[in-house]
């Protein structure tokens, strides 16, 4: 019974089954180099892995994770001595204690342990896992209006946001004469590191224009590509690896077996040896982030909300709609590979089989609902970018018309049921939701509005404007009738 386990611990770990790996160090030994901000699901199952396979041979490397509102992580893990169980899903899986997160600490009520360890030497890295909103952007540029910049801009030795801490961090280094440490982004955004860059800059330039020059000069911000589908911990996992483990882990994860991690060899700071842990170092890695965001990301989405509209609960349960599973398919073959610049050295056809064998893996449950969450900020990176270069390139854009409507939909059914979105975009998006009457013309008109979504040029080109109406009407009340119609006419449409 879980009131008479153990819980897991640094003491633990000599007791746990044989086919449970553990740390190949001691925890003891190492050293931490590196700060991460927003130490949820996706860094414990990726970044923080990597740094698991160095940490025997590299010792300096170890992470401080920072949680920047919720102290829900490091009240759970700070009692394991910062360990916790990933359960890797493949063909077999794999139960792994991961044993890299050696501190952890939260903002809202450790803001000056922060501010120290970012002020620490022997810290050269901070990354950054705080999801497209974090980034606290407006268009490519900082939101100046936002109600935590405008906070840390008022009181920037207390900052509430990831912008915030960086420079506050970079701020005392340049005082005490250290060298600053490279700031790698490993959002699910194209060219992130650029983004943070800009924003970092902007923000800065406000504080103490010499600052930002320092900066400017001297440190580096790295774009990089993750990936690894990380389904949310549910019951049915806190079971099964209570059950495997024989201890109690407050918050164990989960992840695919396949992981990808490509990073822009530039660091001002030194690095850890990456490539040790299979990572990809590159000089431009613009091309896998299209890549992995225009067509895995934007055929996620696209299951989200046509599988939302349907009904359907996981990646899985809309693949098994073979209807479905052949638009999805289509939509990346048809609509999004031959639009894009995709690196030379990729296989696109495998790339997608991959995908696509990958959306298929049944021993993970993948909510549509989580990936669902957000759509006002994924939506422009991962879809209305592809529309704009089929559009340049004189492509159709009718089956990528229908992910799109999808949302539209999705966002309409959700407004009409109370049911308030996880988007920070909820209440501009609820109100449009709500003043939809069902006529194309008019509900498409008022999401194109949305100038945080949908910005000008698209929004006012017809030959966008008039297959997303097409594709909205034909969704009609999104019953699966409707959606199968849909998909059936953008394919057969793209085929013409
Ligand atoms: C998903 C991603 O939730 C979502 O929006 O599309 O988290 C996806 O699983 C990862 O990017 C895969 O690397």
């Amino acid at each position: 019974m879980a009131g008479q386990l153990k819980r897991l611990s640094e003491q633990a770990l000599a007791e746990l089954p044989a086919g449970v790996a553990t740390p190949a160090y001691r925890l003891g030994d190492t050293r931490v180099g590196i700060v991460h901000i927003g130490a949820g699901a996706f860094h414990r199952a990726h970044q923080a892995v990597y740094i698991d396979d160095l940490l025997a041979s590299h010792p300096d490397w170890a992470i401080c994770g920072v949680s920047l509102h919720s102290t829900d992580v490091r009240d759970a893990l700070r009692p394991q001595h910062g360990l916790y169980s990933l359960l890797l899903l493949g063909q077999q899986t794999q139960l792994r204690v991961i044993g890299s997160i050696r501190e952890l600490l939260c903002a809202r009520d450790e803001s000056a342990a922060i501010l120290l360890r970012l002020a620490d030497s022997n810290v050269r890295l901070v990354t950054l896992t705080v999801t497209e909103k974090g980034y606290c952007l407006a268009g490519q540029d900082l939101d100046t209006a936002h109600p935590d910049i405008v906070h840390d801009l008022a009181m920037p030795d207390e900052p509430r946001s990831a912008i915030g801490y960086i420079v506050a961090g970079l701020r005392q280094r340049r005082k005490r004469a250290l060298v600053p440490y490279t700031v790698l982004s490993c959002d699910n955004l194209a060219e992130n590191g650029h983004r943070l860059r800009r924003a970092v800059l902007q923000y800065a330039r406000r504080i103490d224009a010499a600052l930002a020059d320092w900066i400017e000069a001297q440190v580096s911000f790295p774009c990089s590509m993750v990936d690894s589908i990380t389904p949310a911990t549910d019951d049915a996992l806190r079971d099964r690896v209570r059950g495997e483990l024989g201890c109690l882990d407050a918050w164990p994860i989960q992840r695919e077996t396949y992981a990808q991690w490509v990073i822009e060899d530039r660091f001002c700071n030194g690095r850890p040896p990456f490539e040790l842990a299979g990572v990809t170092m590159s000089h431009d890695i613009a091309g896998y982030d299209r890549a992995k965001l225009r067509l895995l990301n934007g055929a996620h989405s696209t299951l989200a909300y046509l599988g939302s509209l349907m009904k359907l609960e996981t990646v899985a349960d809309a693949m098994n709609q073979p209807l479905l599973a052949a638009f999805v398919e289509h939509l990346m073959r048809e609509s999004i590979a031959p639009v894009i610049a995709l690196p030379a050295s990729l296989d696109a056809p495998a790339y997608i089989d991959a995908i696509l064998a990958r959306f298929r893996n049944p021993a993970i449950r993948h909510r549509l609902a989580q990936i669902a969450w957000d759509g006002s900020q994924k939506l422009p990176v991962r879809l209305l970018s592809t529309i704009a270069d089929a559009l340049a390139a004189g492509k159709s854009v009718a089956a990528l018309c229908v992910s799109v409507a999808a949302w539209m939909q999705f966002v309409r059914r959700q407004a009409r049921n109370g049911v308030a979105l996880v988007d920070p975009l909820n209440d501009a998006l609820t109100a449009v939701g709500r003043a939809c009457n069902g006529d194309a013309a008019h509900d498409v008109d008022a999401f194109l509005q949305l100038d945080a979504v949908f910005s000008a040029p698209l929004s006012q080109d017809v030959p966008f404007i008039h297959p997303l109406r097409t594709a909205y009407a034909a969704l009609a009340d999104g019953s699966p009738a409707s959606v199968s119609q849909s998909l059936v006419a953008a394919m057969y449409g793209e085929n013409r």
